[in-house]
């Protein structure tokens, strides 16, 4: 199974983006690995995820990201059709209200087993939730757009959005060392690999 993981650069007032950091650290760990970090910029990414979509033709898609105030895993369910955010991207696009695409569906859902994703984080000590929409900035942007294209050409991949917590060591805010945050998207990640999604045994 070939899995397309991307992360993201640093954005406002974050010193160090760990979805970034992730996938550095996981991009050598096994061989069914696309990774990829994207700019912090609606039309930037969306076009970039698009790209590596079309080139690697992968088998299921994890899109990582931050989410500075959580303090756990946010397994994300809804992808929704808006960039709305107080503050602007990377490249200065600051829109309020903007669909993501005109007469597109209010929203789409995770194709990521996010449960199963839940209780295996769970049973390695992890805290994990699942969070009902990822925002309205880019991180939600790049779902939307990846789940709008599988569905355009009616592909039923895996695809979905984890949101991850600051580093622990990294300031002054909640979250997880960052050792913590690798095992937990390398758990999601083996959940993938099961035939079925069955809950692994050994991971
Ligand atoms: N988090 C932001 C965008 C990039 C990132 O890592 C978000 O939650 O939308």
């Amino acid at each position: 199974m070939r899995i397309l993981l991307t992360g993201f650069t640093t954005f406002a007032n974050h010193g160090v983006n760990p979805s970034q950091r992730i996938v550095d650290a996981l991009e050598e760990s096994r061989a069914d690995l696309i990774t990829a970090v994207l700019p912090v910029e609606y039309g930037g990414a969306g076009e970039r995820l698009r790209a590596l979509m079309a080139q690697h033709q992968p088998d299921a898609i994890v899109m990582l990201g931050l989410a500075a105030s959580r303090t756990a895993i946010n397994l994300e369910r809804f992808a929704l059709n808006i960039n709305d955010a107080s503050l602007p991207d990377n490249a200065g696009d600051h829109p309020r209200g903007r669909p993501i695409v005109p007469d597109g569906p209010a929203a789409y859902v995770t194709r990521l087993p996010i449960d199963t994703m839940q209780q295996a984080l769970a049973a390695r000590g992890i805290p994990a939730v699942i969070s009902n929409h990822a925002g309205s900035y880019v991180c939600n942007h790049v779902f939307y757009v990846a789940r709008h294209a599988l569905e355009q050409s009616g592909s039923a991949i895996p695809c979905g959005f984890i949101h991850v917590p600051p580093i622990a060591e990294a300031g002054d805010q909640p979250g997880l060392p960052l050792a913590v945050l690798v095992e937990a998207v390398d758990c999601c990640l083996a959940v993938l690999r099961q035939p079925q999604h069955e809950y692994p045994e050994t991971v």
